[in-house]
C-alpha cells in the first residue's frame, strides 16, 4: 500500500468542499517512522479560518437545514458516520498510522473506539430536553436545552480520529456547528473523517475542518467573536492561552482537556505479575503520549525490588519497530522537538540521581523511535516526577503507607487520573475518595469509555468528556416562563 493510494485529501474542508487555503500556502505533514515527508497540506490562517467560521455560522442559523432537521434525524446522521468509519476502517487505521505512527492495531482500536462514541452521541440527540418545574408565582416555568452555537476545536496528535469523535459526537447530537483544527503533525485522518461526513450527508457547513498551526490558525479561532465555544485538548501551557483568548473576546464557552502526571499506586498485596503487566500498559501504551498515562509508579516497599526486576524484563521485551510490522507494540513517538524534550528529561533523570535500569536513548537516526525506559529510585523533588515527559519512560517511585502515598499522589499541579492495585477494598475506597483525579481505576487503568465522563481536576483541565456530562458543555438552559391565570 503506497501512501499515495491511502492520501485522498490535503486541502481544507470548509461548507462541505476541499479548498486552497486563500493565500495558497501548504506545509509538509512528515512520516514519524522516517522524518520524511508524505504530503503538502492546506494550511489555513485567518482568513481561512474566518471563512470556515462563517460557513459554521450560516449552518447554524435561524431556518437552516440542520436547525430545521428533527432531532432523530441528527442521530442518524451521527450513525451513518459511525457506519462508513466501520467501512473504511482498514484504509484509515494505515493513514493514521504513516501520519501518527502508532502501531496499526492500535489505530483500529482507537477507531472502533471512536465509532462507539459517535454511535453513544447519536443515541442522545433525541433524548436531549428540560424540565417543566413548580416555580412560585402565577407563571408555568419550563427550560429548553439549545445548542451553544458554533463550536471552535482544537486537537492534539496523540489520538487524532479518537479526539475528533470526542469532540464531534457530542457537539453534533446536541445540534451545533464546528470548525476543527487538527494538530499540524497530524491533519490527514481528520480531512478523510470530513469526507466521510460529507457522504453520509450533513449539510454544507456543519463539519468544517482547517489544518495549520497554533499560532496562526488556532488562535484566530480561539479569539473569534462567532464562535460561542472553545473544545481543547492539549498542553496546560496553551489551555491557559485558550481561556485568555476568550476572554479577550466573547467570553466564549471553554472547555480544557490538559496534561497530567498521573500516580498508579501498587500496594504489597497486589498479584505482582498482574501489576507488572497493568502498570506498563499504564506508561507504554501509546508510546507514552498519553494524557491519563501513569507517569508515576509508586510500588510499596515489601514488593519494590520484585516489581522493578519484573518491569525491567517487560520493558526490556518490548517490541519497537516498524508500526506496520508485525507484533509490534511501539513505533516511533510523534516529531523531533518531543524526542528532544524525552531525551532531555532522561538526562535531567540520571542526573538527578534515579537509577536507569534499561533504555534511555534513541533508537537509531532514522525517524524518532526512543527505547523502552525504566528508572527506579525516583524521588518525588526530581525533573521526571513532575514534569509529563509524553514518553515511553516508567518512573518507579517506592512508598511504605496509605496516608503517605494518597498525600505525595496529590502533590501535583495536575489531576486527570490515577489508579490503585490492592486486594484491600478499604484501602482502594480510602485511595479513591483522597486522590485529587477526574478518573480512578482500581486494579485496572485507562477504562475509558463512552458512557463514563472523563477530565481533569487542578491543571489537567474543566469540564469532562465523555458520557452524559460532555453534553452539558455544548448546551445553554433557557427558561421560558409562562403567565398563567391562576395557579391549578
Ligand atoms: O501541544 P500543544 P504540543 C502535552 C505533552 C506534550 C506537550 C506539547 O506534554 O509533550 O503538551 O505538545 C494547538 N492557540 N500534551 O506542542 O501546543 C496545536 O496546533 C490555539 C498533552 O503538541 O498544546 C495543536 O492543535 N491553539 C495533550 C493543539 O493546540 C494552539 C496532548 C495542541 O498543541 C496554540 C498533546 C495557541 N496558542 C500534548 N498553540 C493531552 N492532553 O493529551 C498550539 N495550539
Amino acid at each position: 500500500m503506497t501512501s499515495e493510494n491511502l492520501i485522498k485529501y490535503t486541502q481544507l474542508f470548509i461548507n462541505n468542499e476541499f479548498v486552497d487555503s486563500v493565500n495558497k500556502k501548504t506545509f509538509p505533514t512528515l512520516n514519524p517512522a522516517s522524518g520524511q515527508k508524505i504530503a503538502d497540506v492546506a494550511e489555513a490562517e485567518k482568513e481561512d479560518v474566518n471563512k470556515a467560521v462563517d460557513a459554521a455560522k450560516a449552518a447554524f442559523s435561524r431556518n437552516s437545514e440542520w436547525r430545521k432537521l428533527d432531532a432523530s434525524a441528527r442521530g442518524r446522521l451521527i450513525n451513518k458516520l459511525a457506519d462508513l468509519l466501520e467501512r473504511d476502517i482498514t484504509q484509515l487505521a494505515k493513514l493514521e498510522t504513516l501520519d501518527n505512527g502508532k502501531p496499526v492495531g492500535d489505530s483500529e482500536f482507537d477507531i472502533q473506539c471512536s465509532i462507539d462514541t459517535l454511535r453513544y452521541y447519536a443515541g442522545y440527540s433525541d433524548k436531549i430536553h428540560g424540565n417543566t418545574i413548580p416555580a412560585d408565582g402565577d407563571c408555568i416555568s419550563l427550560t429548553r436545552k439549545e445548542p451553544v452555537g458554533v463550536v471552535g476545536q482544537i486537537i492534539p496528535w496523540n489520538y487524532p480520529i479518537m479526539m475528533l469523535a470526542w469532540k464531534w459526537g457530542p457537539a453534533l447530537a446536541a445540534g451545533c456547528t464546528m470548525v476543527l483544527k487538527p494538530a499540524e503533525q497530524t491533519p490527514l485522518t481528520a480531512l478523510a473523517v470530513a469526507a466521510l461526513a460529507r457522504e453520509a450527508g450533513f449539510p454544507k457547513g456543519v463539519i468544517n475542518v482547517v489544518p495549520g498551526f497554533g499560532p496562526t490558525a488556532g488562535v484566530p479561532l480561539a479569539l473569534h467573536n462567532d464562535v460561542n465555544k472553545i473544545a481543547f485538548t492539549g498542553s496546560t501551557e496553551v489551555g491557559k492561552q485558550i481561556m485568555a483568548y476568550s476572554g479577550q473576546s466573547n467570553l466564549k464557552r471553554v472547555s480544557l482537556e490538559l496534561g497530567g502526571k498521573s500516580p498508579l499506586v501498587i500496594f504489597n498485596d497486589a498479584n505482582l505479575d498482574e501489576a507488572v503487566e497493568i502498570a506498563h500498559g499504564a506508561i507504554f501504551n501509546n508510546h507514552g503520549q498519553n494524557c491519563c498515562a501513569g507517569s508515576r509508579t509508586f510500588v510499596q516497599s515489601g514488593i519494590y525490588d520484585a516489581f522493578v526486576k519484573k518491569a525491567v524484563e517487560k520493558a526490556t521485551n518490548r517490541k519497537v519497530g516498524d508500526p506496520f510490522g508485525d507484533g509490534v507494540q511501539q513505533g516511533p513517538q510523534i516529531d523531533k522537538a518531543s524526542l528532544d524534550k524525552i531525551l532531555r528529561l532522561v538526562e535531567s533523570g540520571k542526573r538527578e540521581g534515579a537509577k536507569l535500569e534499561t533504555g534511555g536513548a534513541q533508537i537509531g537516526n532514522n525517524g524518532y523511535f526512543v527505547q523502552p525506559t525504566v528508572f527506579s529510585n525516583v524521588t518525588d523533588d526530581m525533573t521526571i516526577a513532575k514534569e509529563e515527559i509524553f514518553g515511553p519512560v516508567q518512573c518507579i517511585l517506592k512508598f511504605e503507607t496509605l496516608g503517605e502515598v494518597i498525600e505525595r499522589a496529590n502533590n501535583t499541579q495536575y489531576g486527570l487520573a490515577s489508579g490503585i492495585i490492592t486486594k484491600d477494598i478499604n484501602t482502594a475506597l480510602v485511595f479513591a475518595q483522597s486522590v485529587q483525579a477526574g478518573s480512578v481505576w482500581v486494579n485496572c487503568y485507562d477504562y475509558i469509555t463512552p458512557q463514563t465522563p472523563f477530565g481533569g481536576y487542578k491543571m489537567s483541565g474543566i469540564g469532562r468528556e465523555m458520557g452524559a456530562e460532555s453534553l452539558e458543555g455544548y448546551l445553554e438552559t433557557k427558561t421560558i416562563s409562562i403567565k398563567m391565570p391562576g395557579k391549578l
